[in-house]
């Protein structure tokens, strides 16, 4: 057994309790009332799932096992060299809340080496989709597909004791985790290099391995490293966590979840929002015929979207009230790196006009950029075109928070996810409305 399965065991061993007295002992205790504004508005606010892996305040942003970015970026050990921590390293700190040492690490990143190679009938199946099929429709199948792996699948099958659901989830993940990688490369060269791949090279870590089959040189590697950590988790209800936990909950395997979880993420309101924001600057500097634009003209073409009924992609958050600290984190990162591209000076100008345009407009709650106002800038800077692709690497992100959530999902023995529904004359009564339906089905009842 791996240092870090055993450290996993033996805290999942220490938590457990926790869990149990609070359901045992307090589990009357109110936490939250509901109102029918939370109901028909996407459960906006309602304090109803648990997760110890993130938590977002509306004003600090996000904070992974209590540590923020800041803190995450600069405790967890890097690559000989690099700017930015090993993904792996994240991953550990996710799953067991502990910082890692160099040796953790390494252990971890030849673990994710010796899982990385992908069953031919992935290489089949990517190869037989139409090439106008969207990256994420390729991502979300592959990962599914690969649902025949699944240890978790079998040994439940075969009869597994509950106390044991965690062990078969934590090697389902890896093993799915240490392949997204190679995926995600396999679809790039297919959909935009003729097929033309380059192999992994298993002497290399997560973030390092990502930019060689990318065929990038350093500092992509940084990039992607910086990439993977900031979209890894963001607490429990957004749409691809709250998609990933919910379809994990009627105990389907990682493989099953995680493709729910890509699904979710492909919404333009969530991660596609980071194809749509560079879709959108060009259509700007398209407009400009490449010029870069007065502030006047940046804010006529803020109207123009808005008085079209469009939302402003990379803007807003449904939890954050401040600008996102993943935003930021990656203007910074811009700013040392690439300060006079010219897509990064249209979403820094975006910055200043944006948000006293919403905050006039007067219907975002939340006027300040998100994480996907920068991250496609930066892509884009080091050659990746073709913004369709920019989802798939947030899912790449995205699943190694949501395995480490499923793991403890498994692990505390969360049951299956069954809120109850009502109707809206139930609401209606509930509101002391007496509607029309209401009122003719009472009259039909006399
Ligand atoms: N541009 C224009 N209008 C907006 C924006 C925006 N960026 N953000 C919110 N609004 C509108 C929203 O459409 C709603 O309008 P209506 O009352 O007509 O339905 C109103 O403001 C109130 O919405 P909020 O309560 O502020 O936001 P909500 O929690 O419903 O949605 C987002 C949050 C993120 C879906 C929303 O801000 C948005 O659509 N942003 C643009 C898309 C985007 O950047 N998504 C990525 C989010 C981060 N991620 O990676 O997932
Ligand atoms: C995310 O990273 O999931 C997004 O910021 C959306 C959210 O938290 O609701």
């Amino acid at each position: 057994m791996s240092n870090l399965k055993r450290k996993l065991h033996a805290k999942i061993e220490e938590w457990r309790p926790r869990t149990t007295k609070l359901l045992k002992e307090h589990g009357d205790v109110v936490v939250d009332q509901v109102t029918i504004s939370q109901i028909l508005g996407g459960m906006r606010g309602l304090k109803s799932l648990v997760t110890d892996i993130s938590y977002l305040d509306p004003d600090e942003g996000i904070r992974y096992r209590g540590y923020t970015l800041h803190d995450v970026f600069e405790k967890l050990p890097k690559p000989k060299g690099a700017e930015m921590p090993y993904v792996e390293g994240l991953f550990h700190l996710l799953l067991l809340g502990e910082i890692p040492t160099e040796s953790d690490v390494a252990e971890l990143v030849d673990e994710f080496s010796k899982r990385r190679i992908l069953p031919r009938y992935i290489y089949e199946l990517i190869d037989a989709f139409p090439n106008c099929s969207h990256p994420m429709t390729i991502f979300s199948s592959a990962v599914l597909s690969l649902h025949r792996e699944s240890f978790f699948t079998k040994k439940y099958s075969a009869g597994m004791n509950k106390m044991d659901y965690w062990d078969p989830t934590y090697e389902d993940a890896l093993n799915m985790l240490a392949k997204l990688p190679e995926i995600a490369t396999y679809i790039y060269s297919k959909l935009y290099r003729d097929g033309n791949r380059i192999q992994s090279n298993p002497n290399l870590d997560l973030g390092g391995n990502f930019a060689f089959m990318m065929g990038k040189d350093k500092p992509y590697d940084d990039v992607m490293r910086m990439h993977f950590i900031v979209h890894s988790d963001h607490e429990g209800g957004n749409v691809s966590a709250h998609a990933g936990h919910l379809v994990a909950s009627s105990l389907s395997d990682v493989y099953l979840s995680i493709s729910a979880m890509i699904n979710g993420l492909a919404g333009p309101l969530h991660g596609l929002a980071s194809q749509e924001v560079l879709k959108w600057l060009h259509d700007l500097m398209d407009t400009m015929g490449g010029a870069c634009p007065t502030e006047a003209e940046m804010k006529q073409f803020v109207w123009n979207t808005l008085n079209k009924g469009h939302v402003i992609p990379g803007f807003g958050h449904a939890v954050l009230r401040k600008t996102d600290p993943r935003y930021l984190l990656q203007r910074e990162f811009s700013l040392n790196h690439l300060p006079e591209d010219p897509i990064f000076k249209y979403v820094d100008m975006l910055y200043k006009v944006v948000p006293p345009i919403l905050r006039e407009q007067g219907k975002a709650k939340n006027p300040f950029p998100n994480v996907d106002a920068q991250s496609g800038v930066i892509q884009w800077h080091y050659g990746v075109h073709e913004y369709d692709f920019y989802t798939v690497l947030f899912g790449i992100g995205r699943a190694i928070g949501i395995s480490a959530n499923i793991i403890w999902d498994r692990a505390l023995g969360y049951p299956l996810e069954r809120p109850k529904s009502l109707t809206t004359e139930m609401l209606e009564k509930i509101a002391g409305i007496n509607s029309e339906n209401a009122v003719k089905q009472e009259e039909e009842k006399k």
